[in-house]
């Protein structure tokens, strides 16, 4: 257990209750009670029937016999049947309604555009996975996949599917040097990139990252670049090769490979609590029945929608909800390349009302951002086409999602708030649309065949409305199945904390109509005088004052208390951060949750350092709050400008 095993105090009372509108559940592809009621008996008394019948409607070279095998860590799913996850996405489509649908709408940030049905993007993926096979890769092999958000990423990823070659996605905005050690732990021998990317009107230049770590990475023998920019770049003969220039050079017909469901899929690197990444490893049959059925039912995708997805493809959730689970349901998936402020704050409702896009599914952190910048940039767009919105990421505070729900989806649409990580490979907890009452705050409800529950220290259920450590009871379809190169520490990360359970490092609590709350990360929840806090729901607290835009919360060593609540806190345009206004806020927050919450310390920021997936970085915060100078690792902080602002102002 990270933390001493005392309960977790659990003090956020949110009552505003949200029913599915009528006409949606009308619609939805989950919308009636009574099935509901079934799937979910049968999900609950035989999974294996459940999952069974999932996977029917999927395409398996080789039918399974076994549904599940093994336990705990060592599940395998469909462990004897043959599938291939690109032909699932694509092959399986063109003999139907979808062969002519757009796959791919996509928008680069210039403002440049291309749309792939599905038989064209069919043909492209065909073509790359002959190339690579040309190039020699073959299955088994890792290739790993630096790009920007442009149709290739995804048309790579497929491509590597195709071919049963393990891809490795490492986000663009990371630098050579973590690239370099991704792909070492990975062994690549390949990686597939492009000259560059468009963000905030500049070039990311991505080959000359790769440039810089090619030297270093002994396996790597090839590197593919797609033209997008046009940039310069450097060129190694004999290793680089111009995607252009191949894939003008092969057909466009390509036979899928058949791979073993419990073949490796892709490794997709994740921070935890050491400074080295883990590579969590996700293989192919479990992962693809898991992100299918969430996909068309918690986003209850039809033919008509077009679904953006606001996730960038170097995420788990760019890659089972940009590019794998939508392609499975035959939906048409809305794709941008680049900032979403970029060249005005209006980028995003310019973007959904002109598409007329259906389904918005994005983080807390950039609902946050748009509520800062006012109503007046999404009013002026007419955004009557979304009908349904989703969040991930962290626990959106009851403001936001209010805001979220109001101002973004004009108080007709459900909003999804989806409670999932990296190793759990698809969307565990949350709401069906048209089913589900949902709560601002609350992820609501598992998902079909999914058993979570929440424990003390030693592993024991607490009650309904008592904090405790999530865990989850029983083996699930899409689970990572190790960490790569280092199965002891999946096992004593994962699977040893709460003996045949899986640990999900995050503290929560249900409450008595079996809603779960997220509460946050375990290591970020703090003990006041005995009394442990979700540093969210102070958070949340604070937002839910009007002059506060965004606030993050941690704990300080404190001699009588333990420890002291110290927020960092960043105001509305407008707002001016002075003494009376600290205290102001401290009231709020003792009004608000009560005395034991109330911060010892407040302190005003421009802005507050966050990964560049949009967490925030408590832990250098803490080392901020404790009087530290935050040295630790950085190498995933968005924006290092904000840290050298934040100690400026501990000086002042
Ligand atoms: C999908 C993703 C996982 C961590 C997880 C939580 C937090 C994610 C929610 C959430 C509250 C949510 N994968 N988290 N979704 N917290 N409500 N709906 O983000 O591996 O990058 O992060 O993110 O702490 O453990 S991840």
């Amino acid at each position: 257990m990270p933390q001493e095993p005392a309960a977790i105090a659990s003090v956020l009372q949110e009552s505003r209750a949200f029913p599915p509108p009528e006409a949606f559940s009308r619609a939805a592809v989950v919308g009636d009670s009574d099935r509901h009621e079934r799937l979910q008996a049968l999900s609950r008394e035989a999974p294996e029937v459940f999952w069974r019948e999932v996977s029917r409607e999927l395409h398996w070279f080789q039918p399974f016999t076994t549904v599940r095998s093994g336990s705990g860590p060592d599940t395998r799913w469909f462990e004897d049947g043959t599938t291939n996850l690109a032909y699932n996405c694509l092959d399986r489509h063109l003999e139907g309604p979808a062969r002519n649908r757009a796959a791919i709408i996509w928008e680069g940030e210039p403002g440049d555009t291309r749309t792939l049905t599905y038989l064209e993007l069919h043909r492209e993926v065909c073509r790359m996975a002959l190339v690579l096979s040309e190039l020699g890769l073959a299955k088994g092999d890792c290739v790993g996949i630096y790009m920007p958000m442009v149709p290739e990423a995804a048309i790579a990823m497929l491509a590597c599917a195709r071919l049963g070659l393990v891809h490795s996605v490492v986000f663009g905005g990371f630098s050579s040097e973590a690239l370099k050690d991704r792909m070492n732990d990975a062994g690549a021998r390949a990686i597939i990139t492009a000259d560059g990317g468009w963000r905030r009107g500049q070039v990311v230049q991505l080959k000359a990252q790769v440039d810089a770590a090619a030297p270093s990475i002994p396996t790597l023998e090839h590197v593919l670049v797609v033209r997008r920019t046009g940039t310069p770049v450097a060129w190694t003969e004999g290793r680089d090769v111009w995607w252009h220039e191949r894939r003008s050079l092969v057909g466009e017909q390509h036979e899928a490979v058949p791979v073993g469901a419990e073949d490796r899929l892709f490794i997709l690197y994740t921070s935890g609590t050491t400074g080295k990444p883990k590579g969590l490893v996700h293989t192919t049959g479990g992962y693809m029945a898991q992100v299918f059925l969430t996909s068309r039912f918690i986003f209850d995708l039809k033919e008509q929608d077009v679904y953006w997805c606001t996730a960038d493809v170097g995420w788990i959730t760019g890659h089972s909800y940009v590019v794998y689970g939508p392609l499975l349901s035959g939906a048409t998936v809305f794709m941008y390349e680049g900032a979403p402020l970029h060249p005005g704050p209006d980028r995003f409702w310019s973007m959904i009302a002109r598409w007329g896009i259906t389904i918005l599914y994005t983080a807390p952190t950039a609902i946050r951002t748009f509520m800062k910048l006012g109503d007046d940039h999404p009013r002026r767009h007419d955004m009557s086409t979304l009908r349904l919105l989703g969040t991930v990421g962290e626990p959106i505070n009851p403001e936001a999602w209010m805001w979220y729900h109001r101002t973004i989806g004009g108080e007709r649409c459900p909003i999804v708030d989806t409670w999932w990580q990296t190793e759990t490979g698809a969307i565990m907890i949350a709401p069906l649309p048209g089913i589900t009452t949902t709560r601002p705050g609350s992820a609501t409800q598992p998902f079909f065949g999914i058993r979570p529950d929440i424990v003390d220290g030693q592993g024991q259920p607490v009650p309904d409305g008592q904090g405790g450590y999530l865990v989850i009871r029983e083996a699930w379809p899409s689970m990572a199945r190790t960490i790569h190169g280092d199965h002891a520490r999946y096992l004593t990360q994962y699977w040893s904390q709460v003996p045949g359970s899986y640990f999900t490092g995050d503290g929560a609590r249900r409450d008595a109509d079996g809603c779960y709350w997220i509460m946050g990360r375990v290591d970020d929840v703090i003990n006041v005088a005995g009394h442990r806090l979700g540093t969210m729901e102070i958070e949340s607290a604070l937002v839910s004052h009007a002059a506060v835009a965004e606030a993050a919360v941690v704990g300080r060593p404190d001699e009588v208390k333990g420890t002291s609540v110290v927020a960092f806190v960043t105001l509305k345009a407008g707002r001016k951060g002075d003494e009376a206004l600290k205290g102001e806020l401290r009231n709020h927050v003792a009004t608000e949750i009560g005395a034991i919450a109330r911060p010892e310390e407040i302190r005003f920021t421009d802005a507050l350092p966050k990964t560049r997936s949009g967490k925030i970085m408590r832990r250098l915060l803490r080392e901020l709050a404790g009087g530290g100078e935050a040295f630790g690792d950085t190498t995933t902080l968005e924006d290092l400008s904000v840290l050298a602002a934040l100690r400026q102002d501990d000086e002042g």
